[in-house]
């Protein structure tokens, strides 16, 4: 197949443009990977079609979603403590006994690189069908500095394997490795002296991300590990309140990160300092689910000082096995209670937002054609029913790359 982007035409489609659905039938014109025009089909200048192929008529088109927030690479899997926490083991206390996040960092650090790609495939192929053009993968399994980016050079592989932009986030800091069992400053010296200048002395971390949590590491360690990052000139996001509430949201906001992640303890003050820094604030719905969770994000606050909200799959062995992201979009409608226009520009706009990349995630004049096209009636039902299989036609860099048509002929 030529990898040449033709002019692509697209009328009579229902757009969310990555905020809002637009009002009106629209026709959109995609040309060498960009939106090269848009129009309400009413207006659309005819004489524009000529050489361009027509790529469909009618159906729900958002932006291609934008994962902002995963764990995808990872060996085994964590069926077992599902069966305890069952049982009424909490994931604190698994985690303090040395499984939870340790038990997939013995099974990462034991895989080798070809297998952890092999193992993450497909849950990186189930979140495309289900409209996935961008992700962001975390480290964190790894712990050691070989390990941390063998994760990272898997993260850049599976981007280079299908078409999909993956953006990689270095979490040395996500727990403390055994080897330095009641040294958690000793660790965390080897992440901001060694891990993190290796990593991006390799070019393998586009971020830095830390879990700041009584079960993981304190504000303070966190603050150095932002400092280090920021010498190498990486941007910043944090696990942040997800369990209690560490003040770590405020950290991130004053070193101007991109988003503070998960949010459920944040309180007013650190709404307000993330409204001052324009700061994200990532909610992870799938998290709050597996683990059964009833202190809420404050959606009400966030709203009402105007903090972006992205939305994210969070994907991971342990608290969100979930490669499903428009079932995310219907756990932060029916959890979070979002409206599912804030849920769907959580996974789009506001989703880019927070990996920096605001040319993505919209649909407007310019923006990179990283599309999705729905067999749904309206953008709303996106979030409403929980359904796979409702993609036909996923669209990345102005290349149509998967459309059901075809997929059905094929068999
Ligand atoms: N919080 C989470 O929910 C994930 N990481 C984190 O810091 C869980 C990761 C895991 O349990 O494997
Ligand atoms: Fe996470």
């Amino acid at each position: 197949m030529s990898m040449s982007a033709p002019r692509l035409l697209w009328r009579d489609l229902c757009i969310f443009d990555g905020l809002a659905v637009l009002p009106e039938p629209m026709t959109l014109l995609v040309e060498a990977g960009r939106v090269a025009g848009l129009w309400p089909t009413r207006a659309f200048p005819e004489a524009l079609a000529q050489g361009a192929v027509e790529a469909g008529r009618g159906g729900v088109m958002t932006p291609g979603l934008v994962d902002c927030h995963s764990h995808l690479v990872y060996a085994g899997n964590r069926a077992g403590e599902f069966e305890q926490r069952l049982e009424g083991v909490s994931y604190a206390d698994i985690a303090r006994a040395g499984g939870g996040i340790l038990s997939t960092v013995r099974a990462t650090r034991a895989a080798s690189e070809d297998e952890l790609l092999a193992q993450s495939l497909p849950r990186l192929q189930a979140l495309l069908a289900d409209g996935v053009t961008t992700l962001e993968i975390k480290s964190g399994y790894g712990l050691t500095t070989a390990d941390e980016l063998k994760m990272l050079r898997v993260a850049r592989r599976l981007g280079e394997l299908l078409p999909v932009r993956v953006t990689t986030t270095l979490l040395a800091a996500h727990a403390l490795p055994p080897e330095f069992a009641g040294d958690s400053d000793g660790y965390i010296a080897l992440v901001c002296d060694e891990i993190i200048p290796a990593a991006a002395a390799a070019g393998l971390a586009d971020a830095v991300d830390v879990f700041c949590e009584n079960i993981a590491f304190s504000p303070v360690q966190c603050e150095l590990v932002f400092q280090a990052a920021q010498r190498h000139g990486l941007a910043l996001k944090a696990h942040a309140e997800q369990l209690s509430n560490q003040g770590a949201s405020a950290l991130v906001a004053r070193y101007h990160g991109l988003s503070a992640d998960h949010i459920e303890f944040l309180d007013e003050a650190g709404v307000q300092a993330m409204a001052a820094a324009g700061t994200v604030a990532t909610l992870l719905p799938g998290a709050f689910h597996c683990l059964r969770e009833t202190q809420l994000p404050p959606i009400a606050l966030l709203r009402r000082y105007g903090v972006p909200m992205a939305v994210a799959s969070d994907a991971n062995p342990g608290t969100s096995p979930i490669c499903f992201p428009t079932l995310c979009l219907n756990l932060a409608c029916t959890l979070f209670r979002l409206t599912p226009r804030e849920a769907l520009a959580g996974m789009t706009a506001q989703a880019a937002r927070a990996l920096g990349r605001p040319d993505l995630g919209r649909i407007e004049l310019g923006a990179t054609a990283d599309l999705c096209l729905w067999d749904v009636q309206q953008p709303a039902e996106l979030a409403y029913a929980i359904q796979p299989g409702r993609l036909r036609q996923r669209v990345f860099a102005g290349v149509i790359r998967f459309s059901k048509e075809e997929t059905q002929d094929a068999c």
